[in-house]
């Protein structure tokens, strides 16, 4: 049985004070969740920020994103997995479409990160999805398959018991459009039946998230689908009521 994953994704959002706010909020409420693994993703500058606001041992801190170089060195305006690790990071968001998207990142880059990621004992957490146009021109399945291809290639099928994916078809982020509940898990379970053929026993363990425009409205019906095991949060995640009510939707 998969444990069930809620992560928020703040993106560039915030400031001190409203930071302060939210995550006042989240531990006001944080025993209410029960035994769902719960992640908060600020925004770099403000994750040791944040840390230190958490008063409660079960919300986790993840970093949105993070160099391919593992320590240190000459890389301006980079943030390493040693950086993310001393501050208190457990996990990592690699591949978001937005990094796609607007920073150019390609499968090769984001597969590279992920293993950096796991030889520095972070958990990466890979985004993969489709635009519209992939999807309705029948490209769905052969676009999620070269994402998570190169990201298995890079680290090896074994490795991926210890890898979060966030299936966040880019039509559904931040438009307010969710993808129904059925059309969720039918791309979950291809995902799930793409590792099966690789390693059965790594495919039933792997995490699976949704991604886009989740809210407390209907996060209970995709999370109640057989291979939907959380969600990846933005918008609703600024808000600590609505996020603690997606987290509860988990248990
Ligand atoms: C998808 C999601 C979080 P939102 O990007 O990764 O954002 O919930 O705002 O669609």
């Amino acid at each position: 049985m998969r444990q069930l994953f809620v992560a928020g994704n703040w993106k560039m959002h915030g400031d001190k004070a409203s930071i302060k706010t939210l995550v006042t909020g989240l531990n006001a409420k944080a025993d209410s969740v029960g035994d769902v693994l719960v992640a908060v993703c600020p925004p770099a500058v403000y994750l040791d920020y944040t840390k230190n606001c958490l008063m409660v041992d079960n919300i986790a801190l993840g970093g949105q994103n993070m160099a391919v170089e593992p320590m240190q060195g000459a890389y301006t305006g980079e943030t390493s997995a040693a950086m993310l690790k001393d501050v208190g990071c457990q996990y990592v968001i690699l591949g978001h479409s937005e990094r796609r998207a607007i920073y150019g990142e390609t499968d090769q880059e984001i597969a590279a990160k992920v293993k950096t990621a796991l030889t520095s004992g972070l958990t990466p957490i890979l985004c993969v999805g489709e635009t519209l146009e992939e999807r309705e021109s029948g490209q769905l399945e052969s676009v999620i398959s070269q994402q998570l291809d190169a990201a298995v290639a890079e680290v090896g099928i074994d490795q991926f018991s210890n890898v979060v994916i966030a299936y966040e078809p880019v039509w559904a982020i931040g438009t307010g459009k969710t993808a129904s509940a059925q059309q969720a898990q039918d791309v979950h379970a291809f995902i799930r039946g793409q590792l099966a053929k690789l390693n059965p026993s790594v495919a039933e363990k792997v995490i699976i998230q949704y991604g886009g425009s989740v809210k407390p409205n209907n996060a209970s019906e995709l999370f109640s689908q057989p291979d939907i095991d959380g969600g990846l949060i933005g918008g609703a995640s600024l808000n600590a009521d609505d996020f603690i009510a997606i987290c509860q939707a988990a248990g």
